[in-house]
């Protein structure tokens, strides 16, 4: 390298350097993932336990001190006689219940709840002509780390509550360590970063009794979003479907902010990302979302785990929007630096650039999902930041938040967060620094190291921040006149929905302000919902019982945008789960022909049954049961398949025409709960044999949309595989009349 160029100073005279090896050499990149960790794990028996080498996995060796000693008894403390008092000179005692009160680290301030997985990012090469970033270079591969996540719950708090999901994306290129931070909405709350404490105080639970926990139905949201009218876009899609995802695997991903991709000439081009997952956008529907809050808090963190130990590996494509890096920064009269507002695809298409597939579950939470610190400024060769005046203030936080999450500034050294590329930097020292850095001159320029290390150019990959004219004015604390539109975007979102997915929005803000205790933040909200649309406004207020007020600004009329919904199409059914009840009265070659075919067709058969273990039919073979009535409730399940269900011939009346729950009832009144809900929510139901009279009980129209009466599996199980590509039987839903 020209060292001489290295320590140039202006003005000094120039130093010779004779070429010399790096004394500081440069961290040894990982070696692929996920071998990162230290020895080979190996089981009690000692054979290997399936975790990676190096996992530090309990093994069949000594227990020992975290010094190596080994130790003879770790169940009884050393004590004066066997009811004497605790010695305090009992060293093993006292490391081990020492390093178990540290065992916990400050959650996230915000998304601290979250899921991770390991996989590998394709490039397509599509966006090499537009920007130099290596790991955008057509079919290069490259190893990532994606952490989803609910932003007000605290890290124990239940899956599937009505919020906003992170999606970040760690990739590690060659070039240095990518952070894509988004979240499953492409618009935010706030359009400058100073709001964001304000945002958070607001939505997290009140200080005082510190409830409500991970939900934004309480007076000090509402408050907010109704005085901070910025906020009521993103409230919008928070209203929607997307506030309560099904599935991890089933959000799309937003990077929010606009971008900057640089090539190699230094030509630039302003670009958002889009996550786009292979099997669909899908959601839950609310009852469903409640109650699966109960019944399983971990509902998305286990599905996602599921389906990659299954094999059945979630996929993204990477796709952007382009505009032309103008001036004025504006696509179509959108202010691109304004983080409230998104493009809509009908304006500017999304252009796959890659694919990501997550294939590997994290082998300890604590130290990759929890360690695992994303930045906004974590930013590659190519890729650039832009003047988005919320994105400005991520780019201080995420570093700042880290220094007392992770416990100091070395947070990087986690095995985690190393970068795959070389790291030679001058930072030394400070809380949990484990390297060992030789060399006696972290400083630069110095001639002690021979200067080095050395400054790249351009053409050894160094990162070039884009010299951006900036048409500077005043110092001042404003926004530019175009961050004032508040309520156009929240319409075009509305009005771009079905009315299905519009009588979702209805009843999702009735429900929340009907949580409020104050009438005045209802009234308030009322106001923006008017602004927004006179037909939404009048259904909340109905539903409030409140009268429903006039608009107080003129919204400007929008196109609508198609593409923002997510009923219509057909999408994989891989990994989706069929929940299939049978019970010993059925025909029992039925039973395991359905799950057969389920299997086949890529999805999870779980048959269902009055008891756990193995069903010992009267027909056919023995069948092993995934659920009893006592464990299973209709979330678990996509669809569901009633081939049996009902009371055993002995505890019942035959004849008797009873109410489920009825002494004499035929079904089983929790099957008879499990079939009734999955008909308010939608889902495909099929039905054969003793099964059809469970629909009956359950209240079940056979020849509603979604429900499907046939012989056997023959006939039903194409037809719930069909129905659920299109993920739910919307028919089945009202629609919102109301609405103008
Ligand atoms: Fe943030 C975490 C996404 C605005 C400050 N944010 C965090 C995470 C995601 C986002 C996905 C979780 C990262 C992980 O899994 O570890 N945040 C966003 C998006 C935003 C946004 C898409 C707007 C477009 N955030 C934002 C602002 C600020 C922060 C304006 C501060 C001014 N965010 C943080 C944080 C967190 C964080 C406090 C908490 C934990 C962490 O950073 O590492 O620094």
């Amino acid at each position: 390298m020209p060292a001489e160029d290295n320590i140039k100073i202006p003005g000094a005279p120039s130093i010779e350097q004779p070429a010399v090896e790096e004394p500081t050499a440069a961290r040894e990149p990982l070696p692929p993932k996920p071998d990162q960790q230290g020895p080979e794990a190996v089981s009690a028996t000692g054979s290997p336990t399936g975790a990676p080498a190096n996992s530090r996995a309990q093994s069949g060796q000594y227990l020992t001190t975290a010094q190596g000693l080994r130790l003879g008894d770790t169940d009884h403390s050393l004590k004066a006689g066997p009811r004497g008092p605790i010695l305090l000179q009992d060293h093993h005692l006292r490391e081990k219940i020492t390093h178990f009160d540290h065992e916990r680290i400050p959650e996230r301030v915000v998304h601290a709840r979250g899921a991770g997985a390991h996989g590998t990012f394709r490039s397509y090469g599509t966006a090499s002509k537009i920007t130099r970033a290596g790991f955008l270079a057509p079919d290069v591969e490259t190893p990532v780390f994606v952490r989803f996540s609910t932003v007000l719950g605290s890290r124990g708090s239940a899956d599937t509550v009505r919020d906003t999901r992170g999606f970040s994306t760690k990739f590690y290129t060659d070039e240095g360590t990518y952070d894509l931070v988004g979240n499953n909405i492409p618009v935010f709350f706030i359009q400058d970063g100073i709001k964001f404490p304000d945002l958070i105080h607001a939505g997290k639970p009140h200080p005082d009794r510190e409830i409500p926990q991970a939900q934004s139905a309480h007076d000090t949201f509402w408050d907010f979003v109704s005085l901070h009218t910025e906020a009521q876009a993103h409230t919008m899609w928070n209203m929607s479907d997307r506030g309560i995802p099904r599935s991890y695997r089933t959000m799309e991903g937003f990077g929010v902010h606009t971008f900057r991709l640089v090539d190699a000439a230094g030509k630039t081009t302003l670009v958002k990302f889009h996550w786009k997952p292979k099997l669909g956008v899908h959601s839950l529907v609310w009852e469903e979302a409640q109650i699966i809050n109960g019944m399983d808090p971990d509902f998305h963190r286990r599905d996602l785990a599921d389906a990659i130990e299954s094999g059945a590996y979630p996929e993204w494509e990477l796709g952007i929007q382009t505009f032309p890096d103008t001036e004025d920064q504006m696509f179509e009269g959108i202010d691109l630096l304004d983080p409230t507002k998104f493009i809509p695809e009908e304006l500017a298409p999304v252009q796959p650039i890659g694919l990501m597939t997550l294939n590997a579950n994290p082998t300890n939470y604590f130290a990759e999902t929890e360690q695992v610190a994303f930045h906004p400024g974590h930013l590659v060769p190519g890729i650039d930041v832009t003047n988005d005046p919320l994105l400005q203030v991520r780019l201080f936080s995420y570093l700042d938040t880290q220094i007392s999450r992770l416990g100091g500034p070395n947070f990087a050294q986690i095995p985690i967060n190393r970068p795959h590329a070389p790291v030679n930097d001058m930072l030394r020292d400070g809380m949990h620094q484990t390297a060992v850095h030789g060399g006696v001159a972290p400083y630069h320029p110095n001639s002690l190291d021979g200067g080095c290390p050395f400054m790249a150019g351009q053409d050894v990959g160094a990162f070039v921040d884009v010299p951006e004219e900036i048409a500077a004015g005043l110092k001042e604390r404003r926004n530019p006149a175009s961050f004032d539109d508040h309520f156009s975007q929240a319409r075009l979102f509305f009005r771009s929905l079905t009315s299905v997915e519009q009588d979702h929005v209805i009843q999702a803000y009735t429900f929340e302000l009907g949580k409020c205790y104050e009438a005045v933040i209802r009234e308030r909200q009322l106001v923006a919902l008017a602004n927004i649309d006179a037909g939404l406004c009048a259904a909340v207020a109905k539903g409030l019982g409140m009268p429903a007020p006039t608009a107080t600004v003129d919204t400007p009329d929008v196109e609508p945008s198609p593409a923002v919904s997510q009923i219509g199409g057909k999408w994989p059914v891989a990994g989706r789960v069929v929940g299939i009840i049978a019970d010993s009265e059925g025909d029992m070659s039925l039973v395991a022909a359905a799950r057969d075919a389920v299997d086949a067709a890529g999805m999870v058969p779980l048959v269902i049954a009055p008891s756990g273990g193995v069903l010992e039919p009267k027909h056919g073979p023995a069948v092993t049961v995934q659920r009893s009535y006592l464990t299973a409730r209709s979330i678990e399940f996509d669809a569901i398949i009633a081939a049996g269900g009902g009371i055993p011939a002995a505890d019942a009346i035959p004849g008797r025409d009873a109410k489920a729950g009825e002494p004499g009832a035929t079904s089983d009144p929790r099957v008879v709960l499990m079939v009734s809900e999955a008909f308010r929510h939608g889902k495909a139901i099929g039905a054969w044999g003793p099964g059809a009279a469970v629909l009956d009980a359950a209240g079940v129209p056979h020849d509603a949309p979604g429900i499907i009466s046939g012989e056997g599996p023959d006939t039903v199980i194409p037809v719930v595989r069909e129905l659920l590509s299109a993920h739910r039987a919307w028919e089945r839903f009202p629609a919102a009349g109301s609405v103008s």
